[in-house]
């Protein structure tokens, strides 16, 4: 049967809250979990991944889990160790226990984040292409992702990694016009992410159909997943606004991780 109760994780968070709005449409219903209070929604449960017991009790029931809380920036490798490594393996160990069949894990590319971009007629960005994290945060996610694989071959716990572009209301940089990922397309994703059958461990990149993609979309649409958007129309703006980011001298400009190669934007507490 297709999953109806979702524990969504990280809800308060800017991810969290798009998809609070757009994923009940599909018929979701959700119970929400953060470390901060979730505004509007007083039953959420309060809950830090460090509290097994918390999780325990979060997952218990569930179809599934939407697993988005963390730390979504670099920080110090003790603070991504806790929350980010020991925080997703906390959060398998609830799933196994309780039964539940299915994780939805948002990764990023940052897992892959030293990778080329794609130049001329190079082919897109593989899923299979290696790890190769651009950060201690980049790193986490490549832990998860191998910790997915684990579950799966272990206990049959099912997940869809996705590691997610950039999912903003709108695209903010020349960059993201290749990564980005419209609330709407995420929510369309997550959809697919949750209801395909015989998934076992997928990983797939999280973006809308972008004219200026640098990613294979195929292993995404292999779970039914028809984006519906494209950063085009914001194309000339950004570019007229930030110039076009071509220095091959330059990793921020040359790499997928972009800025986070070179200056990683660190998380604020
Ligand atoms: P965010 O930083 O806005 O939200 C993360 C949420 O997780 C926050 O509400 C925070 O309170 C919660 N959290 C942090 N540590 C926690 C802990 N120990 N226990 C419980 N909750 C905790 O990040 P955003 O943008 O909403 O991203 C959500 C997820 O998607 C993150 O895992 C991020 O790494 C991933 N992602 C997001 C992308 C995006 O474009 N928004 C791109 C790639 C990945
Ligand atoms: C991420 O993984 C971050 O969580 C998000 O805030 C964005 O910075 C995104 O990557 C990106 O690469 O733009």
């Amino acid at each position: 049967p297709a999953p109806r109760t979702v524990l969504l994780t990280g809800a308060a968070g800017g991810l969290g809250t798009l998809m609070r709005d757009l994923l009940p449409e599909y018929g979701y219903e959700l119970r929400l979990l953060d470390v901060r209070p979730v505004e509007g929604a007083p039953d959420a449960i309060t809950a830090d991944l460090a509290d097994r017991a918390a999780l325990r009790e979060a997952v218990r029931g569930v179809d599934a889990v939407i697993h988005l809380a963390g730390i979504s920036l670099e920080a110090p490798f003790e603070k991504i160790l806790k929350a980010n490594i020991e925080g997703t393996y906390n959060l398998y160990e609830a799933a196994r226990e309780e039964g539940v069949r299915r994780i939805v894990f948002a990764s990023s590319n940052h897992a892959v984040g030293y990778t080329p971009r794609p130049q001329g007629d190079d082919p897109l960005i593989p899923v299979d292409t290696p790890h190769r994290p651009d950060t201690f945060y980049g790193l986490s996610k490549s832990f998860g992702e191998d910790l997915a694989q684990f579950y799966w071959d272990k206990h049959g716990l099912e997940t869809v990694s996705v590691r997610i572009g950039s999912c903003f209301p709108e695209p903010t940089s020349v960059r993201m016009l290749s990564i980005w990922m419209s609330p709407a397309d995420g929510a369309r994703l997550f959809h697919a992410a949750l209801t395909a059958e015989g998934v076992g461990h997928t990983v797939v990149y999280g973006s809308s159909a972008n004219t200026r993609l640098w990613w294979d979309l195929s292993s995404a649409r292999a779970l039914g997943y028809a984006p519906q958007d494209d950063s085009e129309p914001y194309a000339e703006k950004l570019i007229a606004e930030q110039g076009d980011l071509n220095d091959p001298a330059d990793p921020a400009h040359t790499t997928l991780g972009g800025h986070f190669v070179t200056d990683p934007p660190v998380w604020p507490y």
